[in-house]
Protein backbone atom coordinates (compact mmCIF):
# COMPACT_ATOMS: atom_id res chain seq x y z
CA UNK A 1 0.00 0.00 0.00
CA UNK A 2 2.98 2.25 -0.45
CA UNK A 3 0.93 4.14 -3.25
CA UNK A 4 -1.72 4.68 -0.58
CA UNK A 5 0.66 6.27 1.51
CA UNK A 6 2.63 8.63 -0.17
CA UNK A 7 -0.28 9.39 -2.92
CA UNK A 8 -1.12 12.76 -1.50
CA UNK A 9 2.52 14.14 -0.66
CA UNK A 10 5.16 13.72 -2.84
CA UNK A 11 7.25 16.78 -1.81
CA UNK A 12 8.80 14.73 1.35
CA UNK A 13 10.24 12.25 -1.64
CA UNK A 14 11.73 15.65 -2.66
CA UNK A 15 13.07 17.06 0.07
CA UNK A 16 16.43 16.48 2.14
CA UNK A 17 18.21 18.10 4.40
CA UNK A 18 22.42 18.00 3.81
CA UNK A 19 24.24 19.28 6.90
CA UNK A 20 27.34 22.09 5.27
CA UNK A 21 29.05 23.30 8.81
CA UNK A 22 27.59 24.00 12.21
CA UNK A 23 24.48 26.25 11.79
CA UNK A 24 24.99 26.08 7.98
CA UNK A 25 22.44 22.97 6.05
CA UNK A 26 21.25 22.80 2.38
CA UNK A 27 17.41 22.14 2.43
CA UNK A 28 17.11 20.28 -0.78
CA UNK A 29 13.75 21.02 -3.09
CA UNK A 30 12.37 23.22 -0.14
CA UNK A 31 11.39 25.50 -2.85
CA UNK A 32 10.56 23.80 -5.47
CA UNK A 33 6.46 23.65 -5.27
CA UNK A 34 6.41 27.68 -5.24
CA UNK A 35 9.34 28.08 -7.95
CA UNK A 36 6.85 29.11 -10.15
CA UNK A 37 5.06 31.61 -8.42
CA UNK A 38 8.34 33.19 -6.98
CA UNK A 39 9.52 33.30 -10.85
CA UNK A 40 6.30 35.05 -11.20
CA UNK A 41 6.93 37.57 -8.98
CA UNK A 42 10.78 37.79 -9.81
CA UNK A 43 9.28 39.65 -13.30
CA UNK A 44 6.89 41.44 -11.69
CA UNK A 45 10.06 43.10 -9.14
CA UNK A 46 12.12 43.91 -12.05
CA UNK A 47 9.75 45.74 -13.90
CA UNK A 48 10.09 47.79 -11.03
CA UNK A 49 13.36 47.90 -10.14
CA UNK A 50 15.24 46.40 -13.42
CA UNK A 51 18.31 44.07 -13.43
CA UNK A 52 21.71 45.76 -13.21
CA UNK A 53 25.24 44.89 -13.04
CA UNK A 54 26.74 46.99 -10.38
CA UNK A 55 30.56 48.37 -10.72
CA UNK A 56 32.73 47.69 -7.41
CA UNK A 57 34.79 49.55 -5.56
CA UNK A 58 38.28 48.15 -7.93
CA UNK A 59 36.43 49.42 -10.56
CA UNK A 60 35.22 46.08 -12.63
CA UNK A 61 31.55 45.58 -13.29
CA UNK A 62 29.61 42.57 -11.56
CA UNK A 63 29.02 39.38 -13.68
CA UNK A 64 26.16 39.08 -11.95
CA UNK A 65 22.86 41.59 -12.42
CA UNK A 66 20.71 42.30 -9.40
CA UNK A 67 18.03 43.82 -8.09
CA UNK A 68 16.09 44.39 -4.86
CA UNK A 69 13.00 44.21 -2.36
CA UNK A 70 12.44 45.07 1.06
CA UNK A 71 13.27 47.93 3.46
CA UNK A 72 16.63 48.09 2.36
CA UNK A 73 18.56 46.48 -0.99
CA UNK A 74 22.08 46.34 -1.48
CA UNK A 75 24.00 48.45 -4.29
CA UNK A 76 27.83 48.98 -5.18
CA UNK A 77 29.29 51.93 -6.93
CA UNK A 78 33.24 53.01 -6.90
CA UNK A 79 32.92 54.35 -3.41
CA UNK A 80 31.67 51.13 -2.04
CA UNK A 81 28.88 48.61 -1.00
CA UNK A 82 25.96 49.68 0.99
CA UNK A 83 22.24 48.71 1.85
CA UNK A 84 20.04 51.84 0.54
CA UNK A 85 15.93 52.43 1.35
CA UNK A 86 15.86 54.34 -2.19
CA UNK A 87 16.62 52.29 -5.65
CA UNK A 88 19.61 54.53 -7.09
CA UNK A 89 18.10 53.82 -10.60
CA UNK A 90 14.65 55.59 -9.47
CA UNK A 91 14.73 57.17 -6.65
CA UNK A 92 12.02 55.14 -5.43
CA UNK A 93 11.67 52.51 -2.82
CA UNK A 94 12.60 49.00 -3.23
CA UNK A 95 8.91 46.98 -4.30
CA UNK A 96 8.00 45.10 -0.81
CA UNK A 97 8.90 41.69 -0.39
CA UNK A 98 6.33 39.53 -1.56
CA UNK A 99 3.83 37.69 1.18
CA UNK A 100 4.87 33.90 -0.51
CA UNK A 101 8.85 35.13 -0.22
CA UNK A 102 8.99 35.89 3.37
CA UNK A 103 6.91 32.81 3.85
CA UNK A 104 9.42 30.12 2.30
CA UNK A 105 12.42 32.38 3.54
CA UNK A 106 10.81 32.05 7.54
CA UNK A 107 10.03 28.57 7.24
CA UNK A 108 13.56 27.80 5.68
CA UNK A 109 15.26 29.57 8.38
CA UNK A 110 12.42 27.57 11.32
CA UNK A 111 13.57 24.28 9.48
CA UNK A 112 17.20 24.72 9.98
CA UNK A 113 16.90 26.25 13.59
CA UNK A 114 16.46 30.00 13.05
CA UNK A 115 12.79 30.40 14.82
CA UNK A 116 12.92 34.33 15.10
CA UNK A 117 14.15 35.73 11.31
CA UNK A 118 12.66 38.55 10.05
CA UNK A 119 13.66 39.14 6.92
CA UNK A 120 14.02 43.05 5.61
CA UNK A 121 16.11 42.68 2.59
CA UNK A 122 15.64 40.31 0.06
CA UNK A 123 18.71 40.58 -3.02
CA UNK A 124 17.85 39.02 -6.02
CA UNK A 125 20.83 37.78 -8.16
CA UNK A 126 20.72 36.78 -11.93
CA UNK A 127 23.08 34.42 -13.96
CA UNK A 128 23.82 34.01 -17.03
CA UNK A 129 26.29 31.37 -18.74
CA UNK A 130 30.29 32.28 -17.30
CA UNK A 131 28.62 34.84 -14.69
CA UNK A 132 30.02 34.14 -11.36
CA UNK A 133 30.35 35.25 -7.92
CA UNK A 134 34.00 35.62 -6.24
CA UNK A 135 34.55 34.33 -2.52
CA UNK A 136 33.44 37.24 0.09
CA UNK A 137 31.84 37.68 3.27
CA UNK A 138 28.70 38.67 3.64
CA UNK A 139 28.82 41.70 6.04
CA UNK A 140 27.50 45.02 5.38
CA UNK A 141 24.06 43.65 7.19
CA UNK A 142 25.60 44.92 10.17
CA UNK A 143 23.14 42.28 12.38
CA UNK A 144 24.78 38.99 12.41
CA UNK A 145 22.15 37.20 14.83
CA UNK A 146 19.94 36.50 11.90
CA UNK A 147 20.94 33.90 9.20
CA UNK A 148 20.86 34.15 5.49
CA UNK A 149 18.34 32.18 3.29
CA UNK A 150 18.97 32.15 -0.40
CA UNK A 151 16.68 30.29 -2.68
CA UNK A 152 18.42 28.75 -6.42
CA UNK A 153 15.44 28.67 -9.30
CA UNK A 154 16.76 28.14 -12.33
CA UNK A 155 19.95 26.10 -13.95
CA UNK A 156 22.23 24.96 -11.42
CA UNK A 157 25.56 26.24 -10.01
CA UNK A 158 28.26 25.12 -8.01
CA UNK A 159 28.34 26.77 -4.78
CA UNK A 160 31.82 27.04 -3.14
CA UNK A 161 31.57 27.22 1.02
CA UNK A 162 34.63 28.12 2.81
CA UNK A 163 35.69 28.97 6.31
CA UNK A 164 35.93 32.13 8.24
CA UNK A 165 39.47 32.75 6.90
CA UNK A 166 39.92 33.19 2.77
CA UNK A 167 42.86 31.11 2.53
CA UNK A 168 40.12 28.14 4.15
CA UNK A 169 39.39 24.99 1.28
CA UNK A 170 36.20 25.22 0.34
CA UNK A 171 33.52 22.78 0.02
CA UNK A 172 31.66 22.51 -3.63
CA UNK A 173 28.04 22.50 -3.58
CA UNK A 174 25.49 21.68 -7.25
CA UNK A 175 22.29 24.20 -5.95
CA UNK A 176 19.75 22.99 -8.48
CA UNK A 177 16.40 24.92 -8.98
CA UNK A 178 14.13 25.09 -5.72
CA UNK A 179 17.13 24.32 -3.27
CA UNK A 180 17.67 26.47 -0.06
CA UNK A 181 20.78 27.13 2.14
CA UNK A 182 20.34 28.84 5.29
CA UNK A 183 23.30 30.01 7.41
CA UNK A 184 23.90 31.55 10.15
CA UNK A 185 25.32 31.74 13.67
CA UNK A 186 28.83 30.29 13.76
CA UNK A 187 28.57 29.84 9.56
CA UNK A 188 27.46 33.59 9.06
CA UNK A 189 30.45 35.04 7.83
CA UNK A 190 32.41 32.32 6.14
CA UNK A 191 33.55 33.02 2.68
CA UNK A 192 31.50 31.70 0.15
CA UNK A 193 30.43 32.09 -3.96
CA UNK A 194 29.83 31.05 -7.15
CA UNK A 195 31.75 29.39 -9.81
CA UNK A 196 31.20 30.41 -13.52
CA UNK A 197 27.76 29.43 -14.65
CA UNK A 198 27.41 26.25 -16.91
CA UNK A 199 24.81 26.53 -20.12
CA UNK A 200 21.85 24.33 -20.03
CA UNK A 201 18.01 24.95 -20.47
CA UNK A 202 16.88 25.77 -17.08
CA UNK A 203 13.38 24.20 -16.04
CA UNK A 204 10.02 24.88 -16.95
CA UNK A 205 8.71 27.89 -17.26
CA UNK A 206 11.69 29.49 -17.28
CA UNK A 207 13.68 26.97 -20.35
CA UNK A 208 16.27 29.69 -20.57
CA UNK A 209 20.22 29.68 -19.46
CA UNK A 210 19.51 31.76 -16.39
CA UNK A 211 19.52 30.75 -13.23
CA UNK A 212 18.59 33.23 -9.89
CA UNK A 213 19.22 33.71 -6.21
CA UNK A 214 17.53 34.99 -3.78
CA UNK A 215 19.30 35.96 -0.56
CA UNK A 216 16.61 36.97 2.75
CA UNK A 217 18.86 38.93 5.16
CA UNK A 218 18.12 41.09 8.47
CA UNK A 219 19.73 44.48 7.99
CA UNK A 220 19.94 46.89 10.71
CA UNK A 221 19.51 50.44 10.06
CA UNK A 222 22.77 52.27 9.80
C1 LIG B 1 24.32 32.78 -5.07
N1 LIG B 1 24.78 33.56 -2.90
O1 LIG B 1 24.06 31.67 -4.64
C2 LIG B 1 25.05 33.77 -4.23
N2 LIG B 1 25.39 34.64 0.42
O2 LIG B 1 24.02 33.14 -6.19
C3 LIG B 1 25.40 34.20 -1.90
O3 LIG B 1 26.26 35.03 -2.05
C4 LIG B 1 25.01 33.83 -0.56
O4 LIG B 1 23.86 31.88 -1.26
C5 LIG B 1 25.08 34.33 1.67
C6 LIG B 1 24.33 33.24 2.00
C7 LIG B 1 23.92 32.40 1.00
C8 LIG B 1 24.25 32.69 -0.30
FE1 LIG C 1 26.88 36.10 -0.26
Amino acid sequence: MIDDLFANDDSILRQWQEPLAKDAVVLRGFAYDEAQALLQHITAIAEAAPFRHFVIPNGHTMSIAMTNCGTFGWTSNEQGYRYTETDPMSGQAWPQIPTIFLQIAQQAAHRAGFSHFIPNACLINRYHPGARLSLHQDKDEMDFSHPIVSVSLGLPATFLFGGLQREQPCQRVTLTHGDIVVWGGDSRLCYHGVLPLKDGIAPSPLQDNVRYNLTFRHVSRH
